[in-house]
């Protein structure tokens, strides 16, 4: 009597394990039924500005969208490599990605025009006009993905094992830049050394380059400061960024996720953009006052050197992109104008 008691109670207990196992498998889908998990890659070290950017855009899309979307992040190259960002995108390695197109200049010529020396006078403003070129025309270097938003850094200065007082401290110095920065390095005389920024770490510390042409807040972001005790103050061009997603993965999301994606576009560049600026500020005060970093001005007449130096970056550029079929003169104007609005805001 007793061994049947326990039997049926056994029994029951599993067809009550059972249901519940039933009814999780009912119930699970409607749950998760509007879930989509994307995969965003992105090239430097988690606390850099590009990572952070990032971050901020997946808790916005995460919650703006209820739910619906996932995103998991991979800084650090983990994914993705700089110059393996946008093919890997393409491909579907990773849904999202990350790229700097001063890596492949080539590749990007009509946004690498933001490389070029234009007074760009802070990150919120080339951010928001570079967004402005790339809705304005559309480059087919971005045909076969969704962009999703761009901006730019900082405006560069040189950061340096050796303090750059003039250009005959710059001449022939191991210096690290990409792209357009790149371009103005050589205009200044130095031996410019082109690697992405997740490399530069390495190059520094083993004196493969004796500094680094970029925006200040690696200098903090970095630890630079550490290692480079002069900061030469020039102000020149700023980085262009963009963050691309797979077309495919885009157009089978849902309307209303597509929708808080494109809303984005406009306000990420702006918020970056402030928060690159603020962040520049920040690093600035750690170098000086932690650090001892120097920082050096240029004379107003050393400046004026300098600057005739750059002339001819923009009339070659003109000339390149025209041989390569773009309305290159029409492109800097506008560039031009569009400064001269997004500044006045
Ligand atoms: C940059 C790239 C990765 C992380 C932080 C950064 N700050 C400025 C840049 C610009 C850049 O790509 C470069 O190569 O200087």
């Amino acid at each position: 009597m007793k061994a049947t008691t326990t039997q049926s109670y056994r029994k029951s207990l599993s067809a009550l394990f059972i249901f519940l196992f039933m009814a999780c498998l009912l119930f699970a889908p409607k749950v998760f039924a509007g879930t989509t998990t994307l995969s965003y890659a992105n090239f430097p070290p988690a606390p850099t500005f590009p990572c952070v950017q990032m971050e901020r855009w997946k808790k916005e899309v995460e919650k703006r969208t209820n739910g619906m979307v996932r995103i998991n992040t991979y800084p650090g190259g983990t994914l993705l490599g700089a110059k393996d960002m946008i093919d890997g995108v393409i491909s579907g390695q990773a849904d999202i990605g990350n790229l700097c197109m001063a890596y492949q200049p080539g590749r990007f010529t009509l946004t690498n025009a933001m490389s070029l020396p234009l007074n760009i006078p802070n990150a919120k403003t080339g951010s928001l006009v570079l967004w402005d070129l790339y809705k304005k025309y559309r480059p087919k270097a971005f045909s076969k993905v969704k962009v999703l938003t761009m901006f730019t850094t900082a405006p560069t200065n040189i950061m340096s094992k050796k303090p750059v007082r003039n250009l005959a401290d710059i001449k022939g110095f191991d210096l690290r830049a990409s792209g357009g920065a790149a371009q103005i390095l050589k205009a200044w005389g130095a031996n410019q050394v082109g690697m992405p920024m997740s490399a530069t770490p390495e190059a520094l510390q083993k004196g493969v380059v004796q500094g680094l042409f970029s925006s200040l807040e690696v200098m903090k972001d970095f630890k630079f400061a550490e290692t480079c005790k002069y900061v030469t103050m020039t102000d020149t061009v700023v980085y262009p960024f963009a963050v691309v997603m797979n077309l495919d993965r885009f157009n089978a999301l849902p309307k209303e996720v597509q929708k808080v994606m494109e809303d984005m576009g406009e306000e990420q560049a702006e918020w970056t953009g402030t928060y690159m600026d603020n962040h520049v500020k920040e690093s600035i005060i750690w170098s000086k006052h932690e650090n001892n970093v120097e920082f050096i001005n240029l004379s107003a007449r050393e400046k004026s050197i300098w600057d005739e130096k750059l002339n001819p970056i923009t009339r070659d550029w003109i000339e390149n992109a025209n041989k390569k079929g773009f309305p290159a003169k029409a492109i800097v104007k506008d560039i031009n104008l569009m400064i001269q609005k997004r500044a006045d805001r």
